[in-house]
């Protein structure tokens, strides 16, 4: 793809800048991460300071000032080299920080989004139950109004940041005789689990929240990969959440986190992108260096029509994700293209990693090579954010819709 097609020169100079990052910050720690399944905080706060956490918020909220695509970038460069911190910044602002930018009260921006915004704390999103994954609608925890507050009772599922997070946007049922319309989002604090690590490194942390009683993490996952995200439950016994902690309108929950979910799922999109490019980029390095039979395996047909493949694929991805990133930017319906992106990337992620394992042969089934972790941080990008068999629900709705069908 030719770079000024969708880049401006500021987008180029931050491409560097992450990509410098990730090369000399985040690759020569990915892999103990994943190993430990510690939560990175030292190059968390690395990004951090880059305004990672922030991109495309205001600078009057805290962030970068930039914009969509800038973002789209970003998660785009880091997941070339670790797909963990890829989900964090993406979890994170998309996930955990925009839908107080977008359905937020003025007092609620002013209060959370700085924070946020410069990592001061780590947000997440709790839809997920376990009982209502797919079926998003099928949520169980209640909230039950009571004066000045509501009662929030019930457990979310495989929440990133769940343990390292002190906020959350959780839906929750205000109405259940009104389906998804009875579905209403709030604002919840709790202090994070990993609080001596926040403090050494100086983020993760806020003394300004309140810690909600009752609302606490769970278990944590043992997982394939992602492994240096942290995934949790949520766990909400009788917590009292202020009135004022309620995004937006009772019953407009639902939709709010659909919305989200659309701009969410063009962040998968370019980490699973970020994956299958990056793992192509190992394959190339190692198919040259690699000699067998007297040449570079690269020169065998068997190899180099996957890579030609693989990259080829890369291609069509850049296209998908950053044209939804573009209407997304411009506010045009990217709805479809997001679950496109998505759809597309993901698959290919899991194609291209298998691949390129297959390129390293025996070394690509070791921990010697990147392309081991990368091959199982790429199965969770066909799942999370909406499956794939979800993405071709929206994507063939969207086009009956389309024709007024
Ligand atoms: N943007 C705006 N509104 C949306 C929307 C979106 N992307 N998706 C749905 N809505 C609205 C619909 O328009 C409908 O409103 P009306 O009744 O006023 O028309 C309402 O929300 C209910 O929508 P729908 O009837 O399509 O809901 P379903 O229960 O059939 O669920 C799917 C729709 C399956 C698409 C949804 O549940 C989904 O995305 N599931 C996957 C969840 C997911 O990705 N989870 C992963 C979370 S990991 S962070």
């Amino acid at each position: 793809m030719d770079d000024h097609l969708y880049f401006n020169e500021q987008h180029l100079a931050l491409r560097e800048m992450v990509q410098a990052f990730a090369r000399d910050e985040v690759a020569p720690i990915a892999g103990r991460h994943d190993e430990d399944q510690t939560f990175p905080w030292e190059t968390v706060k690395g990004m951090a300071d880059l305004g990672l956490l922030g991109v495309p918020w205001p600078e009057e909220l805290g962030g970068a000032g930039f914009d969509t695509l800038a973002y789209t970038i970003a998660i785009h460069e880091l997941a070339k080299v670790c797909a963990s911190h890829s989900i964090t910044i993406s979890a994170h602002t998309t996930l955990g920080t925009s839908p107080i930018v977008h359905f937020g009260s003025q007092e609620q921006r002013e209060r959370f989004v700085p924070l946020l915004a410069t990592g001061k704390v780590i947000g997440g999103f709790g839809l997920t139950e376990p009982g209502a994954g797919s079926d998003a609608g099928g949520t169980r925890t209640v909230a039950v109004r009571k004066g000045d507050h509501y009662v929030l009772n019930g457990t979310k599922r495989f929440i990133t940041h769940g343990g390292v997070g002190e906020v959350f946007l959780v839906t929750a049922v205000t109405d259940p005789t009104l389906g998804t319309k009875g579905i209403s989002s709030f604002i919840l604090t709790k202090e994070t689990c990993d609080l001596e690590a926040a403090r050494k490194v100086g983020i993760g942390h806020s003394d300004e929240l309140p810690v909600m009683k009752g609302f606490r993490a769970g278990k944590k996952e043992d997982k394939l990969g992602w492994r240096a995200s942290d995934t949790r439950e949520l766990i909400f016994e009788d917590v009292e959440v202020p009135v004022e902690n309620r995004l937006g309108a009772e019953g407009q929950g639902f939709v709010n986190f659909m919305q989200t979910l659309d701009a969410g799922r063009v962040g998968v999109a370019a980490l699973s992108l970020g994956l299958a490019e990056g793992a192509l980029g190992e394959a190339l390095k190692y198919s040259i260096e690699r000699k067998q039979f007297g040449q570079s395996i690269a020169h065998f047909q068997g190899v180099s029509f996957q890579l030609a493949d693989m990259a080829t694929e890369v291609e069509a991805g850049k296209h998908l994700v950053y044209h939804a990133a573009w209407l997304a930017q411009h506010g045009k319906p990217y709805r479809k293209e997001a679950s496109m992106a998505k759809l597309f990337c993901s698959e290919l992620a899991m194609r291209a990693t298998i691949k390129a394992v297959q390129i390293h042969g025996g070394y690509g089934y070791t921990k010697d090579y990147p392309v081991e972790r990368m091959m199982r941080d790429a199965k969770v990008c066909e799942i999370g954010e909406g499956t794939s068999e979800i993405q071709r629900i929206v994507i063939s709705r969207q086009m009956l819709r389309d024709l007024g069908a």
